[in-house]
């Protein structure tokens, strides 16, 4: 058979346009495909959830590729390694409560694992900003990388969930949008964004799962991005809380949600 160039050309646009049509409207909508944010929507679009992630970079997986320092391989402790048991990703015990992976393998499976439950990636794209409704943020706004690379003046488009979850990790570029319009009324202690503190993996491990919550009405908090919004420690290259805190995540939003495909929580149409 010949192949035709525009028959190849026909099929990615067309096979791309269904895909983005089809999750314009979506039960979660995560900014970021860093571990946390993949763990979450794995969990979520397993129970049958609409979830797509939106991610800066070409690829996916944030900052657990590198592992530490760029030794690619990632500790976990007990309860970090069910979820690695979950996704049937390999370790090996190194000490009483120490485990460690690669950290291809780890990250690589996770996305992959998140895909085939039904989670839609969709990768070069950047949030940039929330929509807000009545005091409530129902969806987000999107652009290519590329266009806020080069600074072009190009308008931006939007997509509606039922819950924004920020996952962008240390940058926290929701929360911080998100700040300047909603002028503290974050639920954090302050109002407003905290800050992260500094490293301190036993800390931090713990708090990023306590920190993995409502932080704005429909916007929930996960991963780094937890921490640094609560004011919560920063753990370096151990990436359990990670996990835990995906998966807290998801169990929230599954309990807040009911069941998949129901609309239960009202989309309020008007503008405030
Ligand atoms: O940073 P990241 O891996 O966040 P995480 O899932 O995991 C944190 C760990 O990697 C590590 C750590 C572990 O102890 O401290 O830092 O909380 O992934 C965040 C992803 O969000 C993307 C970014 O490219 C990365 O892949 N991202 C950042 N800003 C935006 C974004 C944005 N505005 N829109 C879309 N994606």
């Amino acid at each position: 058979m010949k192949l035709k160039d525009e028959i190849i050309t026909k099929a990615i646009i067309e096979r791309f346009t269904e895909k983005f049509v089809n999750n314009l409207d979506q039960d979660v909508i995560i900014a970021g495909a860093g571990p946390a944010g993949l763990t979450a929507a794995y969990y979520l679009s397993k129970q049958g959830f609409k979830v797509s992630i939106y991610e800066r970079k070409l690829s996916i997986g944030g900052g657990m590729w590198g592992g530490g320092m760029m030794f690619n391989e990632i500790v976990v402790g007990d309860d970090g390694k069910e979820i690695l048991d979950e996704f049937g990703i390999s370790y090996k015990k190194y000490e009483t409560g120490y485990y460690t992976s690669d950290s291809v393998e780890a990250i690589s499976t996770i996305c992959s694992k998140a895909m085939q439950a039904g989670t839609k990636i969709f990768n070069c794209m950047s949030v940039e900003d929330v929509m807000i409704n009545k005091g409530r943020v129902c969806g987000v706004v999107i652009n290519w990388s590329s266009v806020e690379l080069a600074g072009l003046h190009v308008d931006p488009l939007s997509v509606r969930s039922k819950i924004v979850v920020e996952a962008t990790g240390h940058p926290l570029e929701i929360l911080k949008t998100l700040e300047k319009k909603v002028d503290g009324k974050l639920f954090t202690k302050t109002g407003k964004i905290m800050g992260e503190k500094s490293m301190n993996a036993e800390i931090g491990e713990k708090t990023v799962v306590e920190n993995t919550k409502e932080i704005y009405p429909n916007v929930y908090v996960c991963g780094m991005a937890a921490n640094a919004a609560f004011g919560g420690n920063r753990m370096g290259p151990i990436f359990g809380g990670m996990l835990l805190s995906g998966k807290k995540l998801a169990d929230i939003l599954a309990k807040r949600l009911g069941k998949p495909g129901v609309k239960e929580m009202v989309q309020v149409e008007e503008t405030d």
